[in-house]
Formats: C-alpha cells, sequence, structure tokens
C-alpha cells in the first residue's frame, strides 16, 4: 500500500471539551506518524478559504462561524493507506451514523459540530496539508 499523507483537524469543541490530548493518543496508537502540528485560530477568510469547496452548500455560514468560534489543531499525518484509515478512525460525518469507537462517536456531539476533519482523498491532503504547514516544517 502507498505512504499517503491526510490532514487532521481538531475543530474547536475537541480544543474547548478538553480533549485533544486523548483525541491524539488515538490517531497514535492507530499508527499515524505525526509530521506536523500546531494550534491556530481560523477567520473568517482562512476558514473560508480553507472550507471553499463547500461555498455554495446551506451549512456553509455556519460551518465558517463554528470553525472560527475558537482555536484549532491542523495535524498533518503520514501513514499507508492514510486517507482511508483516517476516515475510519474518526467515524461518518454525523456522529449518530459513526461506528462504535470511532473518535466522532465517543467525542462529537452533532454533525455540524463533529470534534475531528479528514481530508477525503490523497490529492485533497496534499492540498490541505499545504494550506497549514510549509513543506520544510514536515521533514
Ligand atoms: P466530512 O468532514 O466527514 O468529510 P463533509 O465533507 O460532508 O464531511 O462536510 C464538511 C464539514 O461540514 C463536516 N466536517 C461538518 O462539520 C460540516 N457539515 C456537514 N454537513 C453538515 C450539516 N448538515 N450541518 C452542519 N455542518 C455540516
Amino acid at each position: 500500500m502507498a505512504m499517503e499523507r491526510t490532514l487532521a483537524i481538531l475543530k474547536p469543541d475537541c480544543v474547548k471539551k478538553n480533549v485533544c490530548g486523548e483525541v491524539i493518543a488515538r490517531i497514535e496508537k492507530a499508527g499515524f506518524k505525526i509530521l506536523g502540528m500546531k494550534m491556530i485560530r481560523l477567520t473568517k477568510e482562512t476558514g473560508g478559504g480553507f472550507y471553499a469547496v463547500h461555498r455554495e452548500r446551506p451549512f456553509f455560514a455556519e460551518l465558517v462561524n463554528f470553525m472560527t468560534s475558537g482555536k484549532c489543531v491542523p495535524i498533518a499525518l503520514e501513514k499507508e493507506n492514510a486517507v482511508a484509515d483516517f476516515r475510519a478512525l474518526i467515524g461518518a460525518t454525523d456522529p449518530k451514523d459513526a461506528a462504535v469507537g470511532t473518535i466522532r462517536k465517543d467525542f462529537a456531539s452533532s454533525k455540524g459540530e463533529n470534534i475531528i476533519h479528514g481530508s477525503d482523498s490523497a490529492e485533497n491532503g496534499r492540498i490541505e496539508i499545504a494550506f497549514f504547514f510549509p513543506e520544510h516544517d514536515l521533514l
């Protein structure tokens, strides 16, 4: 299987609930290598830019409001088959539909406030990681 990178973001609800450490421990235990990590506050501009693909969706304003409501923690991850394995680890977008034992099932409260982001393809993983991290920070 190919080595891949994927971007995680511990969302503002994760930071507010004080569970970043528990979530990061699960990510590490699942075999992901942390290449880069930082705590930041997204603005309407940077948050809107990151989620630009969802600009036409009815929940876009709500999503940007939430993602700018507090600090978040982007994490660049590497592992074989990272994208699919990470999405399996975090579970379905809506915690009601997430499988038992997944991060969203255990920590998330709703489809909007769902604790964590994961890239949906290897190509988007590269684009999303580059949005937050210069390559030299990841080497
Ligand atoms: P995922 O993050 O699981 O790939 P997407 O790509 O469908 O899910 O949605 C992007 C983000 O938009 C999600 N992480 C979620 O927080 C938010 N979102 C999706 N659907 C809704 C909704 N119906 N209401 C509010 N927020 C939503």
